[in-house]
């Protein structure tokens, strides 16, 4: 595995973010984009039966509160007997919108990352949490990444905006954007909600992998929801922690895709002039939409 120049700085900032200090994942036998085999039949009969039991609780909490796009994914995908074999679920994903799965052993390169993203192949993290990290994980493991991302990229308007965001990330290293970047991913892919004519549902993974942040998102008075623009997200900070201080509603996937149209280098120039916001700001012309 030939090192990437940004691989130990990576390495090391999220090695201090994750819970124990370094990175749970086997990357020994990882190839040049970091890609692993699943290993499959090394499941337990106990990781299987984890799994679903972590299905069963989310899929009990998504109807009604995720989006459409999202319920219809995760039926098709059909995963609820157990880890899910992702070369198979690659196929369901490929036939629907052209994207692939990829087996990584965890989180990877911001360069690994993006470079996948554009390519239509999303990262999917081989491990599965302990039991008594049934409610809260601080690395993404297998039932995050496919329970919580795979679904919604079986939509092709949310697959092209991945795709895009992905050539954006690329982009963005170059151009000294990577953290506009991060916060765009963290409030829409991660943790956004979407206005639809059934009322206001989750689409991020972040909050649909959740135990209770579905609930939280949606329904408690403590949180912002603020209609999303680009530049707003891109200067607004996240807590990687704990539940979200404001969420960031987008009316449409179609809006979400065209407001990544535009080369984000201006928007970079503009925002290094402006201070970050703290994540539990409202802007005076900010509605703060009711809740549902
Ligand atoms: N790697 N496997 C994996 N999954 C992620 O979600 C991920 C990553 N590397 C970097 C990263 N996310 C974030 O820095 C994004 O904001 C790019
Ligand atoms: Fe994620």
């Amino acid at each position: 595995m030939d090192k990437h120049p940004n691989t130990d700085d990576f390495f090391a900032t999220v090695a201090e973010k994750s819970s124990c200090g370094v990175l749970r994942g086997d990357y020994a036998h990882a190839d040049a984009d970091y890609v692993v085999k699943q290993q499959w039949d090394a499941h337990t009969p106990a990781q299987h039966a984890l799994w679903r039991r972590l299905y069963q609780r989310q899929a009990r909490l998504v109807p009604d509160r995720a989006c459409d796009e999202f319920l219809q994914g995760m039926h098709k995908l059909d995963a609820a007997d157990g880890i899910p074999d992702l070369a198979k679920a690659s196929d369901i994903l490929f036939a629907a919108t052209g994207w692939r799965l990829v087996a990584v052993p965890g989180l990877v390169p911001e360069l690994n990352f993006f470079t996948h993203l554009a390519h239509r192949r999303f990262p999917v993290t081989v491990w599965l949490r302990k039991p008594e990290e049934f409610d809260y994980i601080a690395e993404p493991d297998v039932f995050h990444d496919f329970f919580g991302h795979v679904p919604l990229l079986l939509d092709p308007v949310f697959a092209d905006y991945l795709q895009r965001y992905g050539a954006a990330g690329l982009k963005a290293l170059k151009l000294d954007g990577l953290e506009y970047l991060a916060r765009l991913y963290w409030y829409t892919i991660e943790f956004g909600l979407i206005q639809t004519p059934q009322g206001l549902r989750a689409y991020g993974a972040g909050i649909l992998s959740s135990g209770g942040e579905i609930e939280y998102s949606l329904h408690s008075p403590l949180p912002r929801r603020i209609p999303l623009t680009v530049e707003r997200v891109m200067r607004t900070l996240y807590k990687i922690d704990s539940y979200q201080e404001s969420y960031f509603v987008i009316p449409n996937f179609q809006q979400l895709f065209d407001a990544t149209e535009p080369d984000f280098t201006p928007i970079y120039a503009h925002l290094k002039a402006l201070a970050v916001l703290p994540a539990d700001t409202l802007l005076p012309d900010e509605a703060n939409l009711a809740i549902p």
